[in-house]
């Protein structure tokens, strides 16, 4: 059969897998997003349905002290025994901890905290163990890929945590994960950075501890070499073994917005590759150790078919799967009904990166770059509409403001010290309905009221793209309100957003 990478597109970055019963479990890295670390779940390794977040509480994600670029980095699923672990690093507050659940469906534990530094952690389980591995430094002091024993019911250290592998030489030293294959202990990590250099790299050695022995071929999987090519920055993966007993590596990667525009503002989306052990032990992955935007495989069946990204409705899509929040939401500023979103602003703008409280904003992730978005918008008072939201400086709004004068429509650009407002129309109402079609270069603003149509001009894609913004995450979708605290809310109907292409 033939597929498409990514698997899953848009801002779902440093994914990790898992095999339980006779599914697949994945999850990606959330930043100041809530809920936290989206979980997904899958029959065939290419078709992935969301079926939640493992971190929907604030007692296990805390996101007062985050800014745009802290909260949480990339996570690790395990399943052992019977039960799911995912350990990952909240940078903003406490470090490294786990939660798990014996129910995939259900609520995750209260978070266990490891004394450890660093960030990606990865946990192995071996003859009743559980290992801890994570990029930090160890108990002498020494940077790598550092493990030590810990006590899976407590976080506790058992054992000191010692550098077993610092890679190959390429900048930043990540995502390391550990996995016993054939009698060989299995290291497989990324370096380059998350940007063009982007690699994966491995090592493995007959022992727990090391030494490893890095494979000589390494990268063994990179996009850094093929130049005017879409997909780039490929790294941060994990293996998995499908129930064919296939291997596969899920990674991230990015779509460029143009094959010669090294831009990127869907974020870091999740990639599969396949794997191929050879008889000395050492494994291949992708199409030359590369990944390509369509592969063919015959490990799949051709009953097998990939589904197009659905269009999102607020009646197909829920809170807490397809809409987050940004930091941890105050409820009353919130009123969500199935055909409605309400919101009413905070006092916070999208401007702020302060910690503390954040814009009342909920938003999906731009996973296409060819779409129709669509949203009717009431204003009582103030501000509300539509963002296209990377971090507080890069973001574009097409929104209605009340003023004493009445009504008007807008947009506005805010790219670092630049903020430009425009194409502002007065209207009789306080009712619009705005749209945006985005095309990979361009975004387009439109909007309607009064029985009337309004075209807003245009803005380009890559300002609000990763190469200019910084930061990890990718341009959300969003509805918001901002201004004053209020008591109004600005009513939100009819949000549509669809693939175009
Ligand atoms: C993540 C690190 C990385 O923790 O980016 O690409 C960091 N890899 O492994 C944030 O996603």
């Amino acid at each position: 059969m033939k597929y498409r990478n990514p698997i899953i597109p848009g801002f779902y970055p440093d994914p990790s897998i898992c095999r339980a019963g006779n599914k697949y479990y994945l999850v990606c890295s959330s930043f100041q997003f809530f809920p936290g670390v989206p979980l997904f779940e899958s029959s065939d390794l290419i078709n992935w349905k969301q079926i939640g977040h493992v971190l929907t509480r604030e007692s296990q994600l805390p996101l007062a002290e985050a800014n745009s670029a802290g909260g949480i980095y990339a996570p690790t699923i395990r399943y052992h025994e019977g039960r799911f672990y995912m350990i990952t690093t909240n940078v903003s507050h406490g470090g490294n901890f786990y939660v798990w659940t014996d129910d995939i469906y259900g609520e995750w534990s209260e978070p266990v905290y490891v004394n450890q530094d660093g960030i990606d952690p990865s946990l192995y389980f071996e003859n009743g163990k559980a290992y801890f591995m994570s990029n930090g430094t160890d108990d002498k002091g020494i940077h790598g890929v550092v493990q030590c024993e810990i006590d899976i019911r407590t976080g506790k250290k058992r054992s000191p945590a010692v550098c077993i592998w610092q890679g190959t030489g390429g900048r930043f030293l990540e995502s390391p994960h550990l996995y016993k294959i054939n009698n060989n202990y299995y290291l497989m990590a990324a370096e380059g950075g998350t940007e063009y250099g982007h690699m994966i790299v491995y090592a493995r050695s007959r022992n727990l501890f090391g030494e490893f022995e890095s494979y000589p071929e390494n990268p063994v999987l990179t996009n850094r070499n093929l130049g005017g090519y879409l997909l780039q920055g490929c790294g941060h993966g994990d293996l998995i073994q499908d129930f064919s007993g296939n291997w596969w590596i899920v990674h991230l990667a990015f779509r460029q917005i143009h094959q010669w525009v090294m831009h990127h503002i869907t974020g870091r989306e999740v990639n599969l590759v396949p794997v191929t052990f050879q008889e000395n032990g050492w494994f291949t992955a992708g199409v030359n150790g590369t990944t390509r935007l369509e592969m063919e495989t015959d490990r799949i069946p051709d009953s097998v078919i990939q589904a197009p990204v659905p269009e999102k409705r607020f009646d197909n899509t829920e809170l807490g799967i397809d809409w987050c929040y940004m930091k941890n939401p105050r409820q009353e500023y919130y009123q969500i009904q199935k055909d409605s979103f309400k919101i009413r602003s905070s006092g916070i703008s999208l401007d702020d990166d302060k910690k503390g409280e954040a814009v009342s904003f909920l938003g999906i992730r731009q996973q296409e770059m060819q779409l129709l978005i669509e949203c009717t918008v009431t204003v009582p008072e103030q501000e509300a509409g539509l963002t296209l939201y990377m971090t507080p400086d890069q973001h574009y709004e097409l929104a209605i403001r009340k003023t004493e004068q009445g009504c008007e429509i807008f947009k506005r650009l805010h790219i670092g010290d630049i903020v430009q407002e425009s194409d502002n129309i007065r209207i009789a109402g306080d009712t619009a309905k705005l749209r945006i079609e985005a095309e990979p270069l361009t975004y387009h603003f439109y909007a309607e009221a009064d029985s009337q149509s309004y075209t807003l001009g245009t803005a380009q894609t890559k300002f609000l793209s990763t190469e200019i913004a910084g930061n990890f995450t990718g341009v959300m979708i969003g509805l918001y309100a901002q201004g004053k605290e209020s008591q109004q809310f600005a009513e939100f109907r009819n949000f549509l957003c669809r693939v175009t292409e």
